[in-house]
């Protein structure tokens, strides 16, 4: 099915979605997260697909929530649509693993749009920032949390108080991205990323996820406990007696999926 706002791929496992706003360097509208909600629903549904790239052009994964579709709302008007909860926050729902691979702008919306996903991979042209404070409004779709969470107090209030620019080594750095690539590396890096996953068990890919974002919601003992008792789920996946079985045999392992 054609998006009007994004292009949407299928290579082998892989997913890949493509924002495609270029008139508004991919500044995020009703229309788009619509969209991106759509393909990602498609792409979770598919039993084929093991892992997600989300990408946007070398000038910008996403300007920002659309400036020009916000102005017309007042507080009401966010209040009643539920604005971003409505349609924003199916990145940060999929169970199947997600790769931003982020060139040029990812600033505001898309900059949280990005963090929403599990990995990030940035080309050395990227450029985060979350500017709303410009706009005398805030960061509305997790910026706040996110960021704080991946870069520390001082960063985080820094960028979100003054608005200043990220660049990509000092992402790199700071641990916002897991890595910085050539810009004309970047698709196939997170393709690449994206297919190895892919190539792992589906279903213990998924506890694995579960597990680090649990990290995030619970404190250290429940966290550990949690991932004990996920460990332990996967030995009762076949995937996993195939991948025992497959190393003492010195062979490679051919996994179901189960
Ligand atoms: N929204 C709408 N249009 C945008 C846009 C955006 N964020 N960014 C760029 N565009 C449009 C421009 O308006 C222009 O359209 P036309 O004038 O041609 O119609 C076109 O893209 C080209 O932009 P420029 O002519 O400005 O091109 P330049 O190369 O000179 O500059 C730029 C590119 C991306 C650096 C610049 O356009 C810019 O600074 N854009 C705004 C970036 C920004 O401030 N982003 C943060 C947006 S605020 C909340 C939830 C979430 C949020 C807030 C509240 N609640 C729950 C309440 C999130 C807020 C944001 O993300």
């Amino acid at each position: 099915m054609p998006y009007e706002t994004l292009i949407l791929e299928k290579q082998e496992n892989v997913g890949l979605v493509r924002l495609n706003r270029p008139e508004a360097y991919n500044a995020l509208n009703d229309q788009l997260m619509n969209d991106l909600t759509a393909a990602l629903d498609d792409l979770e549904r598919d039993d084929n697909i093991g892992a997600i790239v989300l990408i946007g052009s070398e000038k910008a994964f996403a300007a920002g929530a659309d400036i020009k579709m916000m102005r017309e709302w007042d507080m009401l008007d966010v209040f009643k649509q539920q604005f971003i909860t409505a349609n924003w926050e199916r990145a940060s729902r999929c169970r199947k693993p997600v790769i931003a691979a982020v060139s040029g702008l990812a600033l505001g919306g898309g900059c949280e749009l990005a963090m929403m996903c599990d990995v990030i991979i940035a080309a050395d042209n990227a450029r985060f920032a979350l500017p709303e404070i410009t706009l005398a409004t805030i960061p509305g779709a997790g910026g706040t949390q996110r960021l704080t969470r991946a870069v520390g107090k001082s960063k985080a209030m820094e960028m979100i108080l003054s608005g200043r620019p990220m660049l990509a080594d000092e992402a790199e750095r700071c641990g916002l991205v897991s890595r910085m690539v050539a810009l004309a590396d970047l698709q196939r890096e997170a393709l690449a990323l994206a297919g190895k996953i892919a190539g792992f068990s589906q279903p213990v890919v998924a506890l694995a996820k579960e597990c680090v974002n649990r990290a995030f919601e619970s404190s250290l003992n429940e966290g550990i406990l949690y991932e004990r008792r996920m460990a332990y789920v996967t030995f009762g996946t076949e995937d996993q007696s195939e991948g025992l079985a497959a190393f003492v045999e010195k062979r490679a392992p051919q996994f179901k999926h189960r």
